[in-house]
């Protein structure tokens, strides 16, 4: 295929360049052109302009303290109404105590995230994370989405600041990017209701920034929005970034379709992924960081993101509950080591980060412990198991 002479196509190579944003019907004109690899290329360039050949992992524990959520997301196959639902659960502080010193060795991160529980008191979601605090001091705590911090200020009739205020104090570092899913009024209305709209979740993040937490912002896909959405969608958390400089990574987050009642919605397409991480990372300038969440897309794809505009992949997680109870394929966990062979094999230098970037260990290239360096072995999804020879 030979387009890369399209003269439009040329102009938005040449606006990059100079570092000029692209505007919306840019982002919709690269979402369109047939030509992925040159999209691709040109968000390399990108990536490699401002992280070089790094791409960053950590080593993180994901808890979910509960599924219980009043809000109604079509897409979400992890919540459960009301807690008398057989398949409910909401941990006790001691569980998710012991979850961390179960599972914890050498992670730098907790990312905590659940439904909007309605029936528990407010030092709830203080108490999980002082717990978390409690048991690991050095731990740094990423947790709540600007929906449930929207939530809280409703349903405990506090002003946001003093949610995050009293969450800070409590022990929060930074906060996840979940709950945007999109922002267009058309298709939000059709996707979730009972939950912070847009402009509200913007606000939380506004608000966050200002007092000095770092978050981080998604985008869900491959629903019922439409190109344009999706591009308008990149520029709103655009502005807010000229705004506050407060965003460290955008995630776009591929729709799954299983276990909800948007299943009948083909999920996107490998390519689908690969063009979304490239336009993201071309339309929004202002980001330092462009993740695959290695979890969603899936081993081979959240490899080659990487040279589509992608320069994270996230962390070794331990155990993940939203995406496999919506069908995700692959494991529940990597281990350090995996995912410093998955960076490698995508030829990049593998960088473990803490949870703000500050960068925690460098790949010297020895033989990673505990693994066979073996190429003939793929890395693929045995039921949730990797085919990996481990050396004992
Ligand atoms: O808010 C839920 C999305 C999000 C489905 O900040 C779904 O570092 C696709 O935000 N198909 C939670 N998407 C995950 C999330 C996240 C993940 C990794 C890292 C970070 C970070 C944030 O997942 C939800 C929602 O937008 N989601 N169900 C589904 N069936």
């Amino acid at each position: 295929m030979s387009t890369r002479t399209d003269p439009r196509f040329d102009e938005i190579a040449s606006k990059v360049r100079g570092g000029t944003p692209l505007t919306l019907a840019d982002g919709v004109f690269l979402y369109r052109y047939p030509d992925l690899l040159a999209v691709g290329s040109l968000a390399n360039e990108v990536r490699e302009r401002l992280n070089g050949n790094k791409t960053y992992f950590n080593v993180n524990l994901h808890v979910n303290p509960t599924n219980v959520c009043v809000a109604d997301c079509k897409f979400c196959s992890f919540a459960r109404l009301r807690p008398g639902d057989p398949q409910a659960y909401t941990m006790t502080l001691p569980q998710i105590r012991a979850k961390l010193k179960e599972r914890g060795d050498g992670i730098t991160e907790v990312h905590v995230v659940g439904g909007l529980h309605d029936e528990v008191p407010w030092s709830y979601y203080l108490d999980t994370i002082r717990e978390l605090k409690a048991e690991r001091p050095d731990v740094h705590i990423k947790a709540y989405t600007a929906a449930e911090m929207h939530f809280f200020a409703e349903h405990y009739k506090m002003p946001m600041t003093q949610v995050l205020t009293e969450l800070i104090d409590a022990g929060l570092g930074s906060m996840p990017g979940g709950g945007a899913e999109i922002f267009a009024e058309r298709a939000r209305r059709k996707l979730c209701t009972g939950k912070a709209d847009a402009e509200q979740w913007l606000d939380v993040h506004r608000q966050a920034h200002r007092l000095g937490l770092r978050t981080n912002c998604t985008m869900l896909y491959g629903t019922v929005e439409t190109l344009e959405e999706r591009v308008d969608h990149m520029l709103r958390l655009r502005a807010l970034q000229e705004e506050t400089g407060g965003f460290q990574t955008f995630i776009p987050l591929a729709f799954h379709p299983e276990g909800n009642s948007l299943g009948k919605l083909p999920a996107p397409t490998g390519v689908d992924n690969l063009r979304t991480y490239a336009v993201s990372r071309l339309m929004l300038h202002n980001f330092g960081h462009i993740k695959a969440y290695w979890i969603m897309i899936g081993l081979a794809t959240a490899q080659v993101s990487q040279s589509f505009g992608a320069d994270d992949v996230d962390g070794t997680v331990q155990e993940e509950k939203i995406y496999h109870m919506a069908g995700a394929g692959t494991p529940q966990a990597l281990s350090r080591s995996e995912l410093v062979r998955l960076i490698r094999e995508a030829g990049r230098h593998a960088v473990e980060r803490d949870t703000l970037y500050g960068v925690r260990w460098e790949d010297d290239g020895a033989p990673l412990p505990g693994i066979r360096i073996d190429a003939s072995v793929p890395y693929s999804n045995n039921n949730g198991r990797i085919s990996l020879s481990v050396a004992h």
